[in-house]
């Protein structure tokens, strides 16, 4: 099978393997794991923030954020196709009684306009504004890159109001790749972000948290509470610290392996790619073969690919390390015959 479905589903490395093995442990929760803490000071650095915290995955990296940020009854703004909004099981409502405000991005970016209108006035109706969320790159967008400054804007307009920002920066090394920038560049616009350590990183499991250290001390709490207080976590974290310092260079590669399956798929009359490709996810809408999405992914199954419905008649494609060039040509000729 050739799985296009995700960059959760690549599998860790040898050295991230061996990494656990031999990773020195002790209890995290009594905060003493040396590897845990190697990582967090490391992600602590390379994010650009003075704390960060290991976390199990990023949706509840991206809830611990939340009720760390706010209080039951607040509004957070966040965009329409953001996952926290539209992945996370209502979760932000369901644990920090929270109530959403999306904005309708444009490739998954939100005007400075609209973020700055939906700010809620001192007024005894309303819920106070509590949040702003960002997401990037983002996921439903494309793998699609928000600006620096877009993301600076927003943050003027936050500061202004003294509201707090969180980014969702799940693929946030992707972006910071598109970008050629470091990820700090990105960082400094933002009070706190999330990065997945398991998607085109590698790493098995995990994500990390960065912010203040006032927040990471009230989020290490909310982690324990979502009964993610972990013992012998180094186990996880040693892959972890692979996945921050040796697998990012990389992603280049799967931005370029995303772009020569969108290049492929271009030619065909049969199907019809509809995000611009600037990481390494390819969004294609097959309506014009009169199947759902779901129907369409089946048969590709059968024809030994995997990806993901992404929509009625949206299908998604994401490249990532454990795909080979060879795998993505076999993945546009199969669909060449497919829809043509
Ligand atoms: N995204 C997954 C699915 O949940 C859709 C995927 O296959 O892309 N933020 C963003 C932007 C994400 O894309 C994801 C995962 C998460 C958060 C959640 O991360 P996990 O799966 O570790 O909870």
């Amino acid at each position: 099978m050739i799985d296009l479905r995700s960059d959760t589903v690549t599998k860790p490395t040898e050295d991230m393997r061996r990494a656990s093995y031999e990773a020195e442990v002790g209890d995290d929760v009594y905060g003493e794991d040396p590897t845990v803490l190697k990582l967090e000071e490391k992600a602590a650095e390379i994010l650009g923030k003075e704390a960060a915290l290991f976390v199990t995955s990023g949706t509840q990296g991206n809830q611990v954020a939340v009720l760390t940020h706010c209080q039951s009854g607040n509004e957070v703004i966040l965009e329409a196709e953001s996952h926290l909004f539209y992945y996370e099981g209502a979760a932000i409502s369901a644990f920090a009684g929270v109530q959403p405000r999306t904005i309708i991005g444009k490739r998954g970016t939100m005007s400075v306009e609209d973020v700055e209108a939906a700010i809620r006035p001192d007024d005894v109706h309303m819920p106070e504004t509590g949040l702003i969320c960002l997401e990037n790159t983002h996921n439903r967008a494309g793998g699609a890159v928000v600006g620096l400054d877009n993301m600076k804007a927003i943050a003027d307009v936050a500061n202004r109001h003294h509201i707090p920002t969180h980014l969702d920066g799940a693929r946030l090394f992707n972006a910071a790749v598109a970008l050629q920038v470091r990820v700090s560049d990105i960082t400094k616009y933002v009070t706190t972000v999330q990065v997945c350590l398991s998607k085109g990183l590698g790493a098995p499991v995990g994500s990390i948290l960065a912010g203040d250290k006032t927040f990471i001390e009230k989020a290490r709490k909310w982690r324990k509470r979502l009964g993610g207080g972990l013992r012998q976590a180094g186990i996880i974290a040693a892959p972890g610290l692979i996945a921050l310092t040796s697998m990012t260079e990389r992603l280049v590669e799967d931005h370029k392996k995303a772009s020569i399956l969108a290049e492929g798929f271009a030619n065909f009359s049969g199907l019809e790619v509809v995000n611009n490709v600037e990481t390494n996810i390819v969004i294609v809408d097959v309506k014009k073969q009169n199947k759902t999405s779901q129907q369409f992914v089946e048969e590709l199954k059968q024809q030994g690919i995997l990806a993901v419905p992404f929509g009625p008649s949206l299908v998604r494609f994401t490249t990532h390390y454990d795909v080979t060039n060879e795998d993505i040509d076999k993945t546009i000729s199969t669909i060449h015959k497919m829809v043509n």
